[in-house]
C-alpha cells in the first residue's frame, strides 16, 4: 500500500463518514498489513512541572488564564533522582516509554533544562524510550535533547487550523509547525496529534488529520485525545464525545498514517472496555499506562492489564518509535 501525503479533506471526510463496520474493516486491513501482531506500547506519563503556564489553551487545567486549580503539586523540575525513581517504577510495572511533561510555553536555558537533559539520559540508561513535552524549543535545544538520547518530542497541533483560534490565542498554528520541524531536523521522532470534543465540526477533524498526514514523513506517533473537560477551563461545559467518534478518529488516522503509532490518549476513563477494544481493533497501538495523566486520572494499571488480556493483545516489548 503506498504511503500518501496528499490526502484531501474531502477524502478524509469520506473515511470519517463511512458506515462504521466498513471503516473498521478498512482500518484493520491497513493495520494488520503495516503493523502485524496487534502489539500495544505502554507509555507512562509524569508531570515534572505542573501548572502556571503562560499559554491560554482553552482545554488545559494548567493554564494560568484558567481558574482550574492545579496548585499544590510539587514541581520536580530540578529533581532528577525522584523523576528517575518514577521511571524505574514505571519500567517495573511494564512500561516501555516514559513521557515527561513541563507546563511551559517554551523551553528556557538554565538549571531546569540541564535537569531535563539529565532526566532524558537517565531514562534512556534504564532501557526505556524517553519522550518530552515542554512547549516550543530552539534548534540548539533540540540538538542537545537529541544528544541526550531523547526518543521523541510531543507537540500537538490540537485541532484544525480553522478551529484553532477558538482554542488558543497565545501561540499560532505556524509556530507549532515550526517547532515540529525543529524536532525533526534534530533527528528526534515527532509525536503529534490532537484532541476531539472541543466543539469542532467533522470538517475540522478531517482538516486536523489532513495536516498531520501531509507531514513528510508522517509523525512517528499520533496521540488522539478526547477532551477531559476540567472544571475551571473554558471548555468545562463541553458534552462528552460519543465513544464511537473516537473509534472513527483512530480508524481514520490508522488508514492515513499506516506506520505511525496511533496513541489512544486522554479520555480513556470515560470509555467502556468494549469501546477501548474497538479502538485497539481500529488500529490504536499505544495507551498511557498508569493511574494519572498529567493532572487528571487514567485507568488503573490493573484494569489496563485486564483490558489487554481480554483483547488478547500483547504489550509491545521491543523498542519502536
Ligand atoms: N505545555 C506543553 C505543550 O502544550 O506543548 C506540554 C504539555 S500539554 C499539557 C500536552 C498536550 O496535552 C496538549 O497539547 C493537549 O493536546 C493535551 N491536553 C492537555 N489538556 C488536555 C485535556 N484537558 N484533555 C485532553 N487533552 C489535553
Ligand atoms: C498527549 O497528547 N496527551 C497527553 C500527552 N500528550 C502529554 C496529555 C494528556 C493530558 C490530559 C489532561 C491532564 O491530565 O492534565
Ligand atoms: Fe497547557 Fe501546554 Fe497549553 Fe500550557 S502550553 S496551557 S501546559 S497545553
Amino acid at each position: 500500500m503506498p504511503i500518501r501525503h496528499d490526502w484531501t479533506v474531502g477524502e478524509i471526510i469520506g473515511l470519517l463518514e463511512l458506515p462504521l463496520l466498513e471503516l473498521l474493516w478498512q482500518a484493520q486491513a491497513v493495520h494488520r498489513s503495516a503493523n502485524p501482531g496487534y502489539r500495544v506500547q505502554l507509555a507512562s506519563l509524569l508531570s515534572v512541572k505542573t501548572g502556571g503556564c503562560e499559554e491560554d489553551c482553552a482545554y488545559c487545567p494548567q493554564s494560568m488564564h484558567n481558574s482550574s486549580d492545579v496548585s499544590g503539586r510539587p514541581d520536580l523540575d530540578l529533581q532528577v533522582e525522584p523523576v528517575l525513581a518514577r521511571a524505574r517504577a514505571a519500567k517495573a510495572a511494564g512500561a516501555h516509554r516514559f513521557c515527561m511533561g513541563w507546563a511551559w510555553r517554551d523551553i528556557r536555558d538554565g538549571a531546569p533544562f540541564e535537569a531535563m537533559l539529565q532526566m532524558v539520559r537517565g531514562v534512556r540508561e534504564l532501557g526505556l524510550e524517553a519522550c518530552v513535552t515542554a512547549g516550543m524549543l530552539s534548534d540548539a535545544q533540540a540538538e542537545r535533547l537529541a544528544e541526550a538520547g531523547l526518543t521523541a518530542y510531543n507537540h500537538n497541533l490540537d485541532t484544525s487550523p480553522e478551529h484553532y483560534e477558538r482554542i488558543i490565542s497565545t501561540r499560532t498554528y505556524q509556530e507549532r509547525l515550526d517547532t515540529l520541524q525543529r524536532v525533526r531536523r534534530a533527528g528526534i521522532a515527532m509525536c503529534c496529534g490532537g484532541i476531539i470534543g472541543m466543539g469542532e465540526s467533522l470538517n475540522d477533524r478531517a482538516s486536523l488529520l489532513q495536516v498531520l498526514a501531509s507531514l513528510e514523513p508522517h509523525p512517528e506517533s499520533v496521540p488522539i485525545n478526547a477532551l477531559v473537560a476540567v472544571e475551571g477551563t473554558p471548555l468545562e461545559q463541553q458534552p462528552p464525545v460519543d465513544p464511537l467518534e473516537l473509534v472513527r478518529m483512530v480508524a481514520t488516522a490508522r488508514i492515513l498514517m499506516p506506520h505511525s503509532r496511533v496513541r489512544l490518549s486522554a479520555g480513556r476513563e470515560q470509555l467502556s472496555r468494549e469501546a477501548q477494544i474497538l479502538c485497539l481493533q481500529a488500529g490504536a497501538d499505544s495507551i498511557f499506562y498508569g493511574d494519572t495523566l498529567l493532572t487528571t486520572s487514567n485507568p488503573a494499571v490493573e484494569a489496563d492489564r485486564e483490558l489487554l488480556a481480554a483483547a488478547g493483545v500483547q504489550p509491545r516489548s521491543e523498542p519502536g518509535h
